[in-house]
């Protein structure tokens, strides 16, 4: 019997999500930082076996709405997690006791009525002897189906984590090609790696604030000319991207070309440009033009 079904890693910001579809898929489908909320919209990462293709959704963080932007990363979030075959109620087993977002998300899970399948992360942080005792308290929060103790960056017990998800799915067809990691368009990812790097290398203020769109990738013989645009809501934040002298965007657009030139295994041009768009996170306007879809 073949099965398949789409299953959603749900939890509050930070917690190892996108580390862990990225380490169940085997590839970079999502990126990773060490600030909270930065997967803003649902990745699809496929893993397809023998028995089983998975389709992982990683989501956004469950937390409270504070601008528009965020109203719809906990709409995504919710609406993917109601329509999924099994969730994956993801939380850091470093921090103990659960907190208040733990327990919002628990409850935003217990309310759509799937399967849930507790995956207690970054156990590589947490002296053996606790992992029990720290299990029941995250197993408390709610009617939970299986509990799995896992590291994404470790890859301890993502086997069982796979077994587990299995038994959980219904029998189905292959939805997408076997060979087939993720769904997202070239350009889409490119835009991600751009936005990974900027947050990485730039301050506070600047993570939340920056949306990056691609304008064109034009794949010719031996190389990919790619122009982007990075937006940001201020005038005053322009020269923190550009940086004394243009070091900052050079530094940005390095990082991103040589990590984009060894996923398409080509030579790339990458010019990057960057625009101010007023206070987009909270103008509808702009975060429709931007491709979320909000009402
Ligand atoms: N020690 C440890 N760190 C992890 C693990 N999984 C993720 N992290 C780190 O936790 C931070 C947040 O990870 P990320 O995947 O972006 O979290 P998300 O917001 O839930 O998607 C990053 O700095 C990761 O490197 C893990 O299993 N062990
Ligand atoms: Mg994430």
């Amino acid at each position: 019997m073949y099965k398949s079904g789409f299953v959603g890693l749900v939890g509050r910001p930070n917690v190892g999500k996108s580390t862990l579809l990225n380490a169940l898929i085997k590839q970079k489908v999502a990126i990773v930082t060490e600030k909270p909320q930065t997967t803003r919209r649902p990745i699809r990462g496929i893993l397809t076996s023998d028995d089983a293709q998975i389709v992982f959704v990683d989501l956004p963080g469950i937390h409270k709405a504070f601008n528009a932007l965020s109203e719809y990363m906990l709409e995504a979030a919710t609406q993917v997690a109601q329509g999924s075959d099994v969730n994956l109620f993801i939380v850091d087993g470093s921090a103990v006791p659960p907190g208040t977002g733990d327990v919002y998300t628990a409850r935003t899970l217990m309310k759509t009525g799937v399967p849930s399948v507790l995956v207690m992360n970054k156990v590589d942080l947490v002296p053996p002897d606790e992992i029990d005792e720290r299990l029941r308290m995250f197993m408390a929060l709610g009617d939970f189906v299986d509990a799995v103790p896992v590291s994404a960056t470790t890859g301890k017990n993502l086997d069982l984590l796979l077994e587990t998800v299995k038994k959980y799915l219904p029998e189905g067809p292959k939805f997408y090609p076997e060979d087939m990691k993720t769904d997202q368009p070239v350009s889409f990812l490119v835009g991600e790696v751009i936005r990974e790097k900027i947050i990485q290398l730039t301050g506070d203020e600047i993570p939340y604030s920056v949306e990056v769109q691609v304008d064109f990738v034009e794949d010719g013989q031996d190389i990919t000319r790619i122009n982007s645009t990075i937006f940001v809501e201020k005038e005053s934040q322009k020269p923190i991207i550009i940086g004394a002298n243009g070091r900052m965007i050079k530094q940005i657009g390095t990082l991103a070309r040589k990590e984009l030139e060894a996923f398409l295994g080509k030579h790339v041009f990458l010019g990057l440009w960057v625009k101010v768009k007023e206070n987009w996170r909270d103008n509808r306007e702009a975060l429709r033009q931007f491709g979320y879809g909000v009402e």
